[in-house]
């Protein structure tokens, strides 16, 4: 079964961004609630940011789930990511996404790693970086075992990322790792720039796809571009994904209104 989720941004470095919810947990929350939203996914500044029983506290009595917390705030703020040249700004970010792992643990939600793989280029070789991010993800892999928790590792467009931006090439390099503790997300924006058929490689993605992010081909929430969702869904539910369908979207037109349109599309094809 595939759950729904929305995302809340609390980072205002980046508003623009495309989360639907911003600024205000317990109001996003008690929205997604009332819409029947299973989870809220979070994009916090950090891991001290996080009120860890604030959270619990909201969600529980809601009864909603937290679905996953991102990480790109160690970019988005500190410039930080795991393929930098200097050892101890990689060491850095590895730190942010360690801590950010554990304070999703305790909402029994994944962390995500998307632009914290950060690119090659200039003085670091493709080889360099590669080898950077793998041995990255072997550790926070291994490290949110202990929880019971995958890594969950997205790859991005063309425009954002020159690691991986294919579910074939997010494949390739989780099974290069020593660690099984990876999974990928399959984000459905990102997909259709770079994907030949979307549907496909959800497919090959079998046994590897955790997470989803649920959203049109321009970004806005789904139902409002030219995604061809029939196939998306009937591959979803032919892998037996059973994790989150998250929209990681545009508040377009406003938040409310992205909120409702993303659940009616999601009870549609998925419910
Ligand atoms: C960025 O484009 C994105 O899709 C996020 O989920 C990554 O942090
Ligand atoms: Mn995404």
């Amino acid at each position: 079964m595939i759950h729904s989720a929305i995302t809340l941004s609390l980072v205002p470095e980046s508003r623009g961004g495309p989360f639907v919810f911003w600024d205000d947990l317990p109001a996003a929350c008690k929205k997604a609630a009332a819409l029947g939203y299973d989870a809220i996914e979070i994009f916090a500044p950090g891991p001290d940011t996080i009120d860890t029983n604030e959270v619990t506290k909201i969600t529980g009595d809601l009864g909603l789930k937290v679905a996953a917390v991102g990480t790109g705030a160690g970019w988005v703020k500190h410039k930080l990511h795991l393929t930098l040249p200097d050892k101890t700004a990689r060491a850095k970010a590895m730190d942010f996404i360690g801590q950010m792992i554990d304070v999703g643990a305790q909402f029994k939600a994944p962390a995500i790693i998307g632009s914290m793989q950060g690119r090659w280029g200039d003085s670091v070789s493709r080889d360099m970086a590669t080898g950077w991010l793998g041995e990255a993800l072997n550790k926070l892999g291994e490290h949110a075992k202990q929880y019971s928790q995958p890594v969950i590792y997205e790859p991005l467009n063309r425009y954002e990322t020159n690691m991986v931006n294919t579910i074939a090439g997010g494949i390739e390099l989780i099974r290069s790792l020593d660690t099984t503790n990876v999974k990928l997300l399959a984000d459905l924006f990102h997909m259709n720039i770079e994907e030949t058929n979307i549907a496909a490689a959800l497919r090959e993605g079998k046994g590897h796809i955790g997470h989803v992010h649920f959203v049109d081909s321009n970004r806005r929430p789904a139902g409002n571009g030219h995604m061809d969702y029939a196939p998306i869904a009937a591959a979803l539910k032919e892998i037996d994904y059973n994790g989150y369908a998250s929209a990681e979207a545009f508040p377009w037109p406003d938040p409310d209104a992205a909120a409702k349109q993303t659940i009616s599309m999601f009870n549609k094809l998925f419910a």
